[in-house]
């Protein structure tokens, strides 16, 4: 790969040095006209058409793009919040649509309409008031619209109020994991700081702290659904970002403070592994795993492990280190009772201190 780029590099080089060479020469006026580096009537009709087949090929390749890519969209959203969130985005990338549509066909069509022709001259145009106007004014209005309605959508999101029995979560970046801390019976945190990570406390939770001693830190996250949950993130080294792309969600966790982002989920993992988007999904994934796997076993290597259910993830969204692209932690939606049975089959802080 880097010969390859090497060798474009030459190339281009050797090009651009060949080009400016040519410009040198025109300049001095060596060229000797028809024949030469001056474009005649036969280049300008080429050079037209080619500007249209150039507009085809963008057109043909932006919806084969969305035919041929339209899999890698996620379903619909399993969070309260994220429908509004999805509503903002198809707003922008349909209005971009249209836009681009137009303005593209209106550059490659006057290109061919006005191509050179002998004795043909631009015609002297000032200005037009009120052309310029329309065309000032029409982007504002619409971008003020589009910038106005984002804000909205995002303060919407972002400063929410917390419910009474909101669940206090927080989520801890480690490099190269994620770590759960739940509040407990009292739903309050108890204070952490790095200084007092030691032994078993890999959160440095601290010990002196009343309101730590019922914390639950685990390494799956477990939601309720319906339920309002607020997540406080904290990083014990560097940047990483908590990205959970189907609870349309996602929030930097800097090490040195705590930031926060709250959603309700709103789909259970049964419910959103029964739907027909996730179960065609998992048979695309399967059959691909599956022909991975008769490659692996060809070239004597161990079949991948089985992989039929479909999970939700919590990921890290910033490139932290070499083993960044495995950062995650399971999540996993479900009822309140179910909730309730599996926190209580988790140890507090206290406890495994304790133990
Ligand atoms: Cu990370």
């Amino acid at each position: 790969m880097t010969v390859f780029l090497v060798l474009i590099v030459i190339i281009l080089f050797a090009v651009a040095i060949w080009q400016m060479n040519k410009i040198y020469a025109l300049s001095k006026g060596n060229s000797s006209g028809e024949s030469g580096e001056v474009a005649n009537e036969k280049d300008n009709r080429i050079n037209a058409k080619l500007m249209v087949m150039f507009m085809v090929f963008l057109y043909f390749l932006m919806f084969y793009c969305f035919w041929h890519y339209s899999k890698f969209y996620l379903p619909e959203a399993s969070s309260a919040h994220g429908g509004k969130y999805d509503n903002l985005m198809f707003i922008s990338i349909a209005l971009i649509m249209v836009v681009q549509i137009i303005t593209q066909f209106l550059l490659h069509f006057f290109a061919y309409k006005y191509k050179g022709k002998k004795g043909q001259h631009a015609l002297f145009y000032a200005d037009n008031d009120k052309l310029e106007f329309i065309w000032t004014i029409i982007p504002v209005i619409v971008l003020a619209g589009l910038i106005i309605y984002g804000l909205f959508t995002w303060s919407d999101i972002m400063n929410f109020d917390e419910d009474e029995d909101a669940l206090v979560v927080e989520l801890y970046a480690q490099r190269f994991n994620w770590k759960a801390r739940y509040a407990g019976e009292d739903n309050i945190l108890g204070d952490a700081n790095v200084r007092f990570i030691e032994g078993i406390n890999q959160l440095g939770i601290d010990p002196s702290d009343v309101d730590g001693q019922d914390d639950v830190v685990t390494q799956e996250l477990h939601l309720p659904v319906g339920r309002q949950v607020v997540f406080k993130l904290r990083s014990q080294d560097v940047l990483h970002s908590a990205y959970m792309p189907h609870f349309r969600a996602q929030m930097n966790v800097v090490p040195g403070m705590i930031t926060q982002f709250s959603f309700t989920p709103t789909v259970t993992t049964e419910e959103i592994r029964k739907t027909d988007y996730m179960q065609d999904k998992m048979r695309t994934i399967q059959e691909i795993r599956k022909e991975k796997s008769k490659e692996l076993a060809a070239a004597g290597e161990p079949a991948l492990n089985d992989y039929d259910e479909f999970d939700y993830y919590l990921l890290c969204n910033k490139i932290c280190g070499e083993s960044h692209y495995n950062m995650q932690m399971k999540i996993i939606v479900e009822s309140q009772e179910d909730y309730d049975k599996w926190i209580k089959t988790q140890k507090t802080f206290e406890a495994s201190v304790a133990q």
